[in-house]
């Protein structure tokens, strides 16, 4: 028989399991709240062993974990949130009833979650590929979700085809790759085959898609929704996010290595610009129409393929989201936070846009997969804050507890002294009466006012860069290189022809094939008007929030560091120091200099600009480190900003780079001009470093 002992059998007293005893804090116990006084060992008959079944600690503990994932989200599973708050700048009561536009200055809380679309939740941040851009309004009569994408329009047309589409962007069924990617035989056999997915093709291809930071995307709500004011009168609009630090995308080259680098780049990135104070910040703007002014349009606006050009329709800012507090909890917040584009507010409504209506059934639907519930809207980060009330009852996970007999209606209990419930209200969400005629038979069409597919992705084109064009061109030839079908590639070429014959020729030419004969187009495409609002580069943006890498070594000259360090406070952007060794340098004066980073976990595709503070000795040395070379020669090669002190010469010397005009002598006071390029890139270098496509 086992011998009463208050140790383990093996001289170690029971809760040590190696660790030291409890430090303070709340007691430790079982979800059912009994006290636990050992989280180290399992209960056993004896020594070793065996462990009893009877250890309800264990079991619970094991159980628990069992059960701790949830099925990712089909889509835009990768994702990160955080906390913020909505202000009204600009009233429109004229326009909507919704309480949040009533008052300049009120405020109400949000929540947003930013994602990626095609990659599984452990995918990284940084794949060619749209960013979800989903905020929660709070507000005083309801959550308000606008569940957008970082790009104004979508790849389909109709609710239909999503399931399709998602099918063939996701890893090909059989095999199961490639992960977050769209660079493969299915995703452009379905483009190839749906002409209507080209606009938003070439977005996706644009430097749009590989983002430099999540706080330096627009955002979009896409579709045309409805505003609807107190006398119920409706207007149309189109919603629009525009970042305060301006836009900012990488090269493709730099996505690829950063998702090597760091697969956390833009989670990471979000996290520390609100750990810091430096709290991201978008103007909410709105584009207002109304049918007439739609029905004169070469485009039907209830057409999610399409844009409507805010040189046409400018963008009216009506206040500002700004994010100020990181989730205290990843999986109970940004995990469990269900966007419904169904959520919307008296003042708010949809339009017939067939891709909307399909969605309207889509996300509650989903969430019932994902939480496992249909009460998931009692999940605090779901939950409305202001009341609610209504009849729905029980089901799985209830954790409300209604009181009363009332939970039907009508019902006349008040008659007999007894609550009755909650009652309809003539201040309640009512529907915009149909804009267009209800057709009269019921019919699986797609509408002809749809069948432009290429004018707008012409438009997309031709208002770009010369440097943004290349980048397009350069990134459909990446992605038809990585297809192996021969067909599907002469396809898209074929596709291509009605958007640009000679940006089709130079991605044939890209591909050594020959340029096929255009297939020929539902609609003839016509040239519009160039939009500079569709171009990132012809948008100047702000130092702020951008980063230098500083590379140093012992013997730095310490005042130079000091120099970058206040420039770049100056100017809002921030410095990390990175060296041979993590603690850091010692100066010329002596004096310790810590390090952010060590040179080969920080490699300069992660920063806007670089500097090389080195010492003659530092600067020979890092000539012999691979990390080093690359950190230079890819700042270059992404036509980043350089400076450097004199020594530094035997390293700029082997990386092999070409002293131009974006490079800055640290010796002299230039520290404010290197800080002034961090947003800017030299494009001029790409034709030094990459044959032409
Ligand atoms: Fe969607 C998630 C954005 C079309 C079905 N979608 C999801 C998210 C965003 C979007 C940002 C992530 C929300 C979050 O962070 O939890 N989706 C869009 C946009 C679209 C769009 C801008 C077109 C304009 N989506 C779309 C269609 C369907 C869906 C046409 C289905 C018919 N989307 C879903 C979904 C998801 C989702 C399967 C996955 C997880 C979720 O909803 O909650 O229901």
């Amino acid at each position: 028989m086992a011998k009463k002992t208050q140790g383990n059998g093996r001289g170690i007293p029971q809760g040590s399991g190696g660790e030291t005893q409890q430090r303070g804090g709340p007691v430790l116990t079982t979800n059912h709240g009994v006290p636990i006084s050992d989280n180290q060992n399992s209960l056993k008959a004896g020594q070793p062993g065996p462990t009893l079944l009877e250890d309800f600690v264990l079991r619970e503990k094991i159980f628990h974990f069992d059960h701790e994932r949830i099925p990712e989200r089909i889509v835009h599973a990768r994702g990160t949130g955080a906390h913020g708050f909505f202000e009204c700048t600009d009233p429109i009561p004229e326009l909507t009833r919704a309480s949040l536009f009533q008052k300049r200055g009120a405020k109400v809380p949000v929540f947003v979650r930013f994602s990626t679309v095609a990659g599984s939740k452990g995918s990284k941040d940084t794949p060619r590929d749209v960013r979800g851009f989903a905020v929660k309004f709070y507000t005083e009569e309801g959550n308000w979700d606008l569940v957008g994408n970082n790009i104004p329009v979508f790849f389909i047309q109709d609710a239909m085809k999503f399931p399709d589409l998602i099918h063939a962007v996701k890893p090909e069924a059989d095999r199961g790759f490639p992960q977050a990617a769209s660079a493969h035989d299915t995703f452009w056999d379905f483009v190839s085959l749906m002409p209507e997915s080209l606009h938003m093709i070439m977005w996706a291809m644009s430097d749009r898609a590989i983002p430099r930071s999540l706080r330096m995307m627009e955002g979009f709500g896409v579709h045309t929704f409805h505003l609807v004011n107190a006398e119920g009168e409706a207007t149309m609009v189109k919603f629009h996010w525009k970042p305060k630090l301006g836009m900012q995308s990488t090269t493709w080259d730099e996505a690829v290595k950063i998702s090597g680098a760091d697969p956390d780049y833009h989670r990471r990135d979000l996290y520390e610009a609100i750990q810091a104070g430096d709290c991201p910040e978008w103007e909410l703007g709105i584009q207002i129409f109304d049918q007439d002014w739609a029905d004169r349009q070469p485009y039907d606006v209830l057409d999610p393929t399409k844009l409507i050009p805010e040189e046409e329709v400018p963008v009216r800012i009506v206040g500002r989201l700004v994010l100020d507090r990181y989730p205290d909890n990843f999986f109970a917040e940004t995990e469990q936070v269900a966007f419904l584009p169904s959520n919307v507010v008296p003042g708010i409504d949809f339009s017939n846009d067939p891709l909307l209506q399909g969605r309207l059934f889509s996300y509650l639907d989903t969430q019932k997969s994902r939480l496992g519930t249909t009460n998931f809207h009692q999940i605090p980060i779901n939950a409305p804050k202001c009341p609610m009330h209504n009849f729905q009852r029980d089901g799985m996970m209830q954790v409300q507890v209604p009181k009363g007999r009332a939970n039907y209606e009508p019902n006349s209990l008040d008659e007999a002294g007894e609550d009755p419930g909650p009652r309809a209200s003539d201040q309640g969400f009512v529907s915009v009466a149909a804009f267009t005629e209800p057709a009269e038979e019921k019919r699986r069409i797609r509408p002809e006012s749809f069948a432009d597919h290429f004018s707008q992705a012409r438009l997309f084109f031709v208002s770009q860069t010369e440097a943004e064009q290349n980048h397009i061109i350069a990134a459909i030839v990446f992605e038809l290189s990585k297809v192996q079908l021969k067909h599907v590639r002469k396809r898209v070429l074929a596709q291509l022809r009605n958007i640009d014959e000679s940006m089709a020729q130079r991605i044939a030419d890209g591909l050594g094939a020959e340029l096929p004969p255009a297939l020929p187009p539902a609609k003839a495409p016509v040239d519009l008007p160039v939009s500079d609002a569709l171009s990132i580069l012809k948008h100047p943006a702000p130092v702020e929030g951008r980063c230098l890498g500083v590379l140093v070594s012992d013997g730095a000259d310490g005042p130079v560091v000091e120099a970058l360090k206040s420039a770049a406070s100056a100017a809002g952007a921030t410095v990390k120091i990175v060296a041979p060794k993590v603690g850091g340098v010692k100066l010329k004066g002596g004096e310790l200099l810590e390090a952010d980073e060590k040179i080969d976990g920080a490699p300069s595709v992660l920063f806007d600009a670089i500097a090389l503070v080195l010492s003659p000795e530092g600067a020979d040395q890092l000539a012999g480190e691979k990390a080093a070379l690359d950190f230079v020669s890819d700042a270059y090669a992404h036509c980043k900003a350089i400076g450097h002190t004199g020594p530094a010469k035997p390293l700029l010397d082997k990386a092999g780079v070409v002293q131009d005009g974006f490079f800055f002598d640290l010796s002299g006071s230039n520290a404010e001009a290197l800080i002034e390029k961090l947003p800017i890139r030299d494009w001029s270098r790409e034709k030094k470093v990459k044959l032409p496509v």
